[in-house]
């Protein structure tokens, strides 16, 4: 009863930004990502047949508190989930995960992490391969990690159910469908975030004025985005990103208190990426809940664009890739 799961983090370019329910994690609008290739978590959860506090491992630290808590809640619903399967429902769990890029890279691994553990804790209990049910059990651990069960280009739809059972990640084009795409991570800030997504999204969701607004953009822009992928044309992605990253960072301003994720350094950026465009460079930015840019660009203009987020003050530039499915071992 053991299993492996290695999943990629992801990036939104229609963004998820509040929650309808806060216990099942069902947002109030659609999403569609990119997962981020090569970097990876890695997941293995072994279940034994005795009863017993489950052991949680992240980057070789034990897990405490409200990080525990959240792995444990999902191994709770893959036991249920297998004693409703007529299987005998797995005891204690050991868990490890580790990723192997560094958390200085500003990227949440939080997506690519509980979609290892959901896909490996599913298998470790004997239960079949399910991507939409993987889906489903991920987001409830944390809601991004429902587009990291897949590769490629996944919307998160939105669903209408109050179970929750029809608000998954769905793959639409699979990673090879776009080799080219560059997505480049510039690192112009360490520092940690002072109010988390979980707990920004919620204030969002209860004062900003914008909220209904943003729900109800977020879910036509998902539409127009699809198309636009799909002919792989990277200008008007690029533009329906930025303008998405925009609102929703509005959104978030207009909340009270306001909610400011950017640094001068992450304006400084956001606003060369226009300046670069009059030189003839294709680039574009998408900004998540924290200070990192992550600059969108094609394979031809990925040394010039890694180049100026370096001049702009990035430690570290983590150059991206669509990336492929879990893999489970
Ligand atoms: C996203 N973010 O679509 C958006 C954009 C941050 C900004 O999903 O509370 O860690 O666990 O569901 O998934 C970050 O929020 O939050 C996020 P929970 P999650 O990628």
């Amino acid at each position: 009863m053991k299993a492996t799961a290695r999943a990629h983090p992801n990036i939104a370019l229609v963004k998820y930004w509040g929650k309808r329910d806060e216990r099942l994690i069902l947002p109030h609008q659609s999403s569609l990502s990119v997962t981020l290739g090569p970097l990876s978590v890695t997941t293995t959860v072994e279940f034994h047949a005795q009863r017993g506090d489950d052991v949680v491992q992240i980057n070789g630290t034990l897990a405490r508190d409200g990080e525990r808590a959240r792995v444990v809640s999902v191994l709770k619903l893959v036991r249920r989930e297998a004693r409703a399967a007529g299987r005998r429902a797995p005891g204690l769990a050991h868990v490890t995960s580790a990723g192997d890029f560094p958390a200085a890279a500003g990227l949440a691994s939080s997506a690519a992490a509980f979609a290892a553990l959901a896909v490996a804790a599913r298998v470790a209990a004997g239960l079949p391969r399910d991507v939409r049910a993987e889906s489903v059990l991920a987001r409830q651990g944390s809601g991004s990690a429902c587009r990291s069960v897949q590769g490629g280009f996944v919307r998160w739809n939105r669903g209408a159910r109050a179970d929750g059972r029809d608000s998954y990640g769905e793959q639409l084009f699979d990673a090879g469908h776009w080799p080219d795409l560059r997505l480049l991570v510039g690192m112009v800030s360490r520092e940690e975030k002072e109010v988390k997504s979980r707990d920004g999204m919620r204030n969002t969701v209860a004062t900003s004025p914008y909220y209904p607004a943003w729900a109800k953009d977020a879910e036509v822009e998902v539409k127009r985005l699809v198309p636009l992928i799909r002919r792989r044309d990277l200008e008007a992605v690029g533009e329906l990103s930025e303008r998405n990253a925009w609102r929703m960072h509005a959104t978030a301003f207009a909340a009270r208190p306001p909610l400011c994720y950017l640094k001068p350094e992450t304006l400084s950026v956001m606003q060369a990426c226009g300046r670069l465009r009059k030189q003839g460079v294709g680039v574009w930015f998408t900004l998540d809940a924290g200070p990192n840019p992550v600059l969108l660009t094609s394979a031809r203009d990925e040394a010039r664009v890694a180049a100026v987020l370096e001049g702009h003050g990035a430690a570290s530039v983590v150059r991206c890739s669509p990336g492929g499915d879990v893999v489970v071992s």
